[in-house]
């Protein structure tokens, strides 16, 4: 779930001490703590706005998933399509705060692309969204705030694609 869990588990299934190097791992892992803390913060204070963002972005480019016959069409389901993108957000803020895609592959990713194609829910939409919501989201951050958010996008875009 995290670098010191991991590397916890690991060594204990030898029944060993933790190596150099997963100290040194661990070590710029508590390093970066307060940029990945600071990171999760602002996306999660601004969630709405990143949300509402995302969305519109989504839905001026792609009009056809709101309009008679899309997957979105209609208050509830356009509604329920706002849902999933703000869950894509908070899972980045988890894989931030972790420092691992773990629990993202494990809450929203995997069975995701099945999930969706039984929904029929396009993927290539979902991976334009969570496009969308990284610009969002980049938008309120700067230099190694945004690298290390834009990274975990950038895996579910490419886990959604
Ligand atoms: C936290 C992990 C998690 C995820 C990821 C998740 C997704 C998820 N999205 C769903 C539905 C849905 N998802 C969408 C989403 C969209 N449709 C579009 O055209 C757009 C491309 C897109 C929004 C960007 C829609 C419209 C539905 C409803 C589909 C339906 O009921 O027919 C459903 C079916 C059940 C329900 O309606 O709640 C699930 C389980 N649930 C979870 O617990």
């Amino acid at each position: 779930m995290s670098i010191v869990s991991n590397s916890i588990i690991n060594a204990d299934t030898e029944a060993r001490y933790l190596s150099p190097g997963e100290l040194d791992q661990i070590k710029s892992f508590v390093a970066g703590g307060q940029r990945r803390l600071r990171v999760a913060q602002v996306l999660g204070e601004n969630r709405e706005r990143i949300v509402k963002q995302a969305g519109g972005g989504l839905f001026q480019k792609r009009p056809d998933l709101i309009s008679p016959g899309g997957n979105a069409y209609g208050e509830e389901m356009t509604a329920t399509c706002l849902r999933d993108v703000d869950y894509y957000l908070r899972l980045v803020t988890y894989g931030v705060v972790a420092g691992d895609v773990t629990p993202i592959e494990e809450i929203g990713i995997i069975g995701a692309r099945e999930m969706y194609r039984a929904l029929g829910t396009p993927l290539e939409a979902m991976a334009e969204v969570v496009r969308e919501l990284k610009n969002a989201s980049l938008g309120l951050l700067t230099g190694a705030d945004a690298e290390e958010a834009g990274f975990y996008f950038d895996y579910v875009i490419g886990a959604l694609s």
